[in-house]
């Protein structure tokens, strides 16, 4: 309770800061977006991360005014940013199953004009199968507005298949359990293998997570997919940081 107090008071006292992870193309190694990372000043106890403040906030409801707070700040990036970089924000359970995403959404865009493309919405299957037909009448929606839609931490639900037959999705995010021991699992380099094919015989896009070695772009370079996201090229960083970087393209590994 104490934490749930405190996170309320945070989002009031400005301690919450968006940190930006690079997505790179993986051919070029060129910064083509981000994935937005909410961090947390805590006055004492110094940088919380998400995995400890995400699930209190989902709990007691404070995701909808933070969730939106990110979603403006984001949307205040791109509109600065004028083009090109992309920006993908998590979404929670309870904001993919309230009623007030898509009039945020919608206010948004419309305030700020910028291409809805150019902004990526990523669920999880866990999220999004709480509540199925909701769920693909969200997405639905978002697409028709031109916002992207990416599966995250694909492959570690329970119906990553039927997932794929029941959304309409732009990308996969290939989860980085898969990815990590690509080198000596083989089984591992089977799935996510696998997933790559699948991705692209569906059109869609494919973005492999927590890339951390030269020998796993090669990897994921023989397979054909198009993006990655990792430490290996950068890790999540504050704002500032990010623009320098994306400036000056691409990144040295
Ligand atoms: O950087 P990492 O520790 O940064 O993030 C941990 C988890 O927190 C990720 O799985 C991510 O999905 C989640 N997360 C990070 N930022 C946000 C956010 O703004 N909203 C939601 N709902 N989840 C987030
Ligand atoms: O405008 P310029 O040629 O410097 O942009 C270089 C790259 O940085 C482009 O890919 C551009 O899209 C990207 N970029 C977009 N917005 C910003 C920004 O606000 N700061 C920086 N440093 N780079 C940005
Ligand atoms: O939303 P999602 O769970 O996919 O959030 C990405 C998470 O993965 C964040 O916590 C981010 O800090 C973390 N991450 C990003 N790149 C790497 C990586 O190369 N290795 C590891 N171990 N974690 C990473
Ligand atoms: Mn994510
Ligand atoms: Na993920």
């Amino acid at each position: 309770l104490l934490m749930e107090n405190r996170l309320w008071q945070a989002l009031e006292r400005k301690e919450f800061e968006l940190y930006l992870q690079p997505q790179v193309e993986l051919a070029s190694r060129r910064v083509i977006g981000a994935e937005v990372l909410l961090r947390w000043h805590h006055p004492e106890l110094g940088m919380v991360g998400p995995d400890r403040f995400i699930p209190i906030a989902e709990e007691s409801g404070l995701i909808l005014p933070l969730g939106e707070w990110v979603l403006q700040q984001t949307v205040d990036l791109l509109s600065r940013w004028k083009g090109s970089l992309r920006l993908a924000v998590n979404l929670s359970a309870r904001q993919c199953s309230g009623v007030s995403l898509l009039p945020l959404l919608d206010r948004l865009l419309r305030e700020s004009g910028i291409d809805p493309a150019l902004l990526e919405l990523e669920i999880t299957e866990s999220a999004a199968m709480q509540d199925p037909e909701r769920s693909r009448d969200l997405l639905r929606e978002l697409r028709a507005r031109g916002i992207k839609v990416a599966i995250d931490d694909f492959g570690t639900g329970y119906s990553s298949l039927s997932y794929l037959k029941l959304f309409e999705i732009d990308r996969i995010k290939i989860d980085r359990g898969f990815v990590k021991d690509i080198e000596s699992d083989p089984n591992d380099a089977v799935i996510v293998s696998a997933t790559i094919g699948l991705a692209h015989s569906l059109g869609l896009g494919v973005v492999a997570e927590g890339v951390e070695t030269e020998a796993q772009v090669a990897f994921l370079r023989g397979k054909f997919c198009n993006e990655a996201q990792g430490y290996l090229f950068a890790r999540p960083m504050p704002v500032g940081e990010f623009e320098a970087l994306a400036g000056s393209l691409p990144v040295p590994a």
